[in-house]
């Protein structure tokens, strides 16, 4: 169980890998499309402290197409078979079909950015481990369009716990979605606001890795200028209790979780 490492460990925040199958993801699209070079790079992230590996196979950058089943599945079912031994594997995917056959090859986790927006996800989450529900509204198509909240911090985790009511899953994750039909002054709400969710009692994994609100706060068009941001963004996810970072920079995020459990166990 995914609950077990994450309350061994000195109680520091899982680092989540972010491994994208995928020729046009925003910051690692194209990179990876080949089994070999995504098995090397899973490989990389577990040497330098992931503790899980998250695999997509359809970007949901804004304005991204969209992709039908058997294309995702042909992208991450070798590399989630190939990588199933090293690592705890999730499968980013919308779509209750791929989940499955992920998780026949060897994923034991869902990511659902759509936080089962598909009626067949929840009878599949009852043969995952865990699921992780991210909040988004609309699709990457729409999503920049519909960023209309009153209080952004109690709707999403209101439409959260609604939707945590229907998984099947063991266990089960909650994701604010930063980015994701947010604003960046929402995104920077919904940080600052992450006690709010923590307090409902269940895991928060938190993907603010290289986003562009970190971009439009710094003045950064390029993702990969944004480390520092990132590991700021980490720190603030980790004070307010987050239980994981899905991040890009695995290396230097481990050492800030770390360092964060570190500060939270020491004597006054
Ligand atoms: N963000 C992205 C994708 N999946 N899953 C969760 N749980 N939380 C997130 O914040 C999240 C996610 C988008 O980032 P990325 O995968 O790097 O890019 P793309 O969607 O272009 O593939």
């Amino acid at each position: 169980m995914v609950r077990d490492q994450t309350e061994g460990k000195g109680g520091r925040a899982l680092v989540v890998g972010i491994l994208n199958v995928t020729p046009d993801s925003f910051s690692d699209g194209g990179r990876y499309l080949d089994v070999d070079a995504a098995v090397a790079r899973a490989r990389r992230m577990v040497s330098e402290g992931a503790d899980w590996i998250d695999v997509g196979g359809e970007s949901t950058r804004p304005g991204a197409p969209p992709v039908d089943a058997e294309e995702e599945c042909r992208r991450v079912l070798p590399v989630i078979a190939a990588i199933a031994e090293l690592a705890p594997v999730s499968v980013d995917t919308r779509k209750a079909v791929v989940a499955a056959r992920a998780l026949a090859v060897g994923a034991r986790i869902i990511n659902d950015v759509s936080a089962m927006d598909d009626p067949e996800m929840p009878a599949v989450s009852a043969d995952a481990d865990a699921i992780v529900l991210m909040h988004m509204r609309g699709t990457p198509a729409t999503m920049t369009r519909l960023t209309d909240y009153d209080d952004v911090v109690t709707e999403v985790r209101d439409h959260l716990l609604r939707r945590a009511e229907r998984a099947r899953a063991p266990q089960v994750w909650l994701d604010p979605g930063i980015g994701f039909a947010k604003t960046a002054a929402q995104s920077l709400a919904l940080l600052r606001g992450l006690p709010d969710l923590v307090a409902t009692g269940y895991p928060v994994m938190v993907g603010a890795s290289r986003k562009s609100f970190i971009g439009a706060t710094l003045g950064l068009p390029d993702p990969a200028d944004r480390l520092p941001g990132s590991l700021a963004a980490a720190a603030a996810a980790c004070m307010a209790g987050a239980r994981a970072l899905r991040v890009h920079d695995v290396r230097p995020t481990r050492q800030v979780v770390e360092m964060m459990a570190a500060i939270a166990a020491a004597r006054p």
